[in-house]
């Protein structure tokens, strides 16, 4: 299969032919070790030329219809990763504005996530009662689908350290489940399922899938830890309610991005390590890598008939979907789609038919036939290359793409720092021989190297081509300079137009991967909480001593607890429940207590508790740490710990 070059008739700004063309060369073996990693890098400054057009269009004639007055509100929910932060963050688009930092796999000092009793039951504890982990790197948000578009229930994102996936309710913003995931290492891609492969009635999300980078020994128990050969990794199956692992398949070479079909049948992993490589030469040995398909209803079916395994003392049943074992079509468990060189991100179009592979270290972008797929597991396509309907040159390090929802697709070039707009079926058109085909659009410059990028409503059948986010890992001179950290640069593009039309940089703390952008209407948050949900919810104030355990069972009500003072011995251990009675929205009371190190808020109608060895004699005022009322710094009442 050739790669077709950019039609000569695009208006797009010309291009140096031989920089765009460095990485198909003979060459490419050769500057695997020493040459592509400072290639791949941001080492290249942007090219000058090319920056004052984009500076001139955005100091003249900026739009300012992005911009949101004081009192209105942000058309869309962001949704951000908060990368190795750990969080989750909530911006208000168009406006770039963050409303929330939601606490996942990180501590937080403000809201007690990680300390109080109930974050850490999500969060996992070691013997000592200690977080399991305190490190996480989060990538992907992805949310809960009903008929083919957002429904406002959940969100869910990755963590690649320690491959866990948390559960986000979209009704409170806050974290409710933490699963871990067995067998995998360097967990990054996931994509809920867009409805049931086999109930036609279920026409929402019931799966969450997950892919697996880094290929390991199995079981990792100290087995073949010099034969890489032996690795490999396996695609997980985690239920969206239960979020239990419900099954796992074995593949051939790694995973990195998920993408699922609207049909439900299928879901998919871009591969950019099919030789499963063990060194960064080997992992670029190979001149095609692949997008793996998963068979959904296969695979349950295959579990439900018994044909799967087991490791270690893990009871997901795993189905082994790698090549050797899948040769026939007619009962393959997954199809293994050859896509050039380490590709990066695989995309669902919203009208549903194709699915678009980034080739990264190929300056093409493949784009999947996806009801040809399912017609190759029926035995009506000969080849799976024959799926693939267009393999279009887009620029340099293409790694992942958005939609308008009027049949343009938007790819991050990592390495030429730009965003380029493509019309789908005419590349189709151009790969099938119609040179007159021009499917490049438009080129934007943006600032610099983009990783992801998302446009409003872009993974839903409502993608309503009116915002485009990208996230771009280095801003260099875009900000005050701020010593040698730097926030990244996440721009916000017009693509109401056929141009795209930069409106705004915003500084983003590090590092955001990916983020999705959600209609407001489909979101329905509540203010208060409810206090039945609470089993824990303190009705009378008191204090219960069971030998040297002694609960503290508080109420807040501005301004003041319930308890003015606590009176316990030197050696107890103190478990504080405090229940925070306002039923006012907005009002939200902390508890500090000085020494002991501990911090955490009660939003209205919620209850948390911490538990703490009372092992200093002393006065200890425990005080409100949330504005709250006129008397909220009279908010605080005494722990005395007798000696
Ligand atoms: Cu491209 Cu982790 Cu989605 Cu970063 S990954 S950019
Ligand atoms: Cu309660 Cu401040
Ligand atoms: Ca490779």
């Amino acid at each position: 299969m050739t790669v077709q070059a950019a039609p000569a008739d695009s208006d797009a700004p010309t291009v140096d032919r031989s920089r765009r063309h460095f990485l198909e060369t003979a060459g490419l073996a050769g500057v695997a070790t020493v040459g592509l990693p400072f290639a791949l890098s941001a080492c290249r400054q942007p090219d000058a030329p090319d920056m004052p057009q984009n500076l001139a269009t955005a100091a003249t004639s900026l739009p300012k219809r992005h911009e949101i007055s004081p009192g209105q509100l942000d058309e869309y929910y962001g949704l951000w990763s908060g990368g190795h932060s750990g969080e989750v963050r909530v911006l208000g688009m168009p406006s770039g504005r963050e409303i929330k930092r939601i606490p996942v796999f990180n501590r937080c000092a403000m809201s007690g996530w990680g300390q109080t009793n109930e974050s850490k039951a999500i969060l996992g504890t070691r013997a000592d009662g200690t977080m399991k982990y305190t490190t996480g790197d989060t990538h992907h948000v992805h949310a809960s689908y009903t008929d083919g578009t957002y429904d406002g229930k959940y969100a869910w994102v990755n963590e690649k350290i320690h491959g866990r996936i948390a559960r986000i309710r979209l009704d409170t913003f806050e974290c409710d489940k933490i699963t871990e995931i067995p067998h995998i290492q360097g967990f990054h891609g996931i994509f809920p399922d867009k409805r049931d492969p086999v109930k036609a009635e279920v026409n929402h999300t019931t799966r969450v899938f997950c892919g697996s980078e880094f290929a390991i020994p199995q079981p990792n128990d100290g087995r073949d830890l010099d034969d890489p050969t032996k690795y490999y990794s396996v695609f997980s199956c985690v239920d969206a309610e239960t979020m239990e692992v419900r099954w796992q398949c074995k593949v051939k070479g790694n995973m990195d991005l998920v993408a699922t079909s609207f049909s439900g049948k299928l879901a998919a992993a871009n591969q950019y390590n099919v030789e499963n490589g063990a060194m960064l030469a080997d992992m670029m040995s190979a001149e095609r890598d692949a997008c793996v398909f998963f068979n959904v209803a296969r695979i349950e079916q295959a579990i439900s008939d018994g044909r799967f395994y087991t490791l270690s003392d893990s009871k997901v049943p795993i189905v082994d979907g790698t090549p050797e074992k899948n040769t026939d079509p007619k009962t393959a468990l997954t199809a293994y789609v050859p896509v050039p060189k380490n590709p990066h991100g695989v995309n669902a179009s919203p009208d549903g038919k194709y699915f678009i592979c980034a080739g990264k270290l190929s300056p093409t972008a493949t784009v999947i036939d996806v009801a040809a797929v399912e017609r190759w597991f029926e035995g009506e396509v000969p080849e799976i290359a024959q799926t693939i309907v267009a393999e279009v040159e887009l620029g340099l390090g293409p790694l992942h793409t958005a939609f308008d929802g009027r049949g343009n697709a938007f790819t991050t070039l990592f390495l030429d720092s730009q965003i380029v707009k493509w019309n789908v079926e005419k590349a189709i058109a151009f790969y099938k021989g119609d040179n007159n085909a021009a499917y490049v659009v438009d080129r934007l410059d943006v600032m610099y190297q983009p990783g992801h990028l998302n446009a409003s409503m872009s993974e839903t059948r409502e993608a309503d081509g009116k915002w485009l986010i990208t996230g771009c890992k280095f801003s260099k001179d875009r900000f005050l300079p701020v010593g040698p950290l730097h926030p990244e640069n996440e721009q916000i593009i017009d693509i109401s137009g056929e141009k795209m039309q930069l409106i705004a940089d915003h500084p983003v703390w590090p590092e955001p991967h990916d983020f999705i952008v959600m209609r407001r209407d489909i979101v329905k948050p509540r203010q208060i909480y409810d206090l039945a949900e609470f089993p824990n919810a303190v009705k009378e104030s008191r204090v219960v001593r069971e030998g040297r355990k002694v609960t503290v069972h508080l109420i807040s009500v501005a301004p003041s607890f319930s308890l003015p003072e606590v009176r316990v011995k030197k050696g107890d251990e103190v478990t504080v429940i405090l229940t925070n009675m306002d039923k006012v929205e907005d009002l939200t009371h902390g508890f500090a207590l000085p020494k002991y190190d501990v911090n955490f808020i009660v939003n209205p109608q919620e209850t948390k508790s911490v538990t703490f060895k009372a092992d200093k004699p002393g006065v200890y005022w425990f005080y409100c740490s949330h504005f709250c009322h006129a008397l909220h710094l009279e908010m605080r009442s005494r722990l005395l710990v007798e000696a």
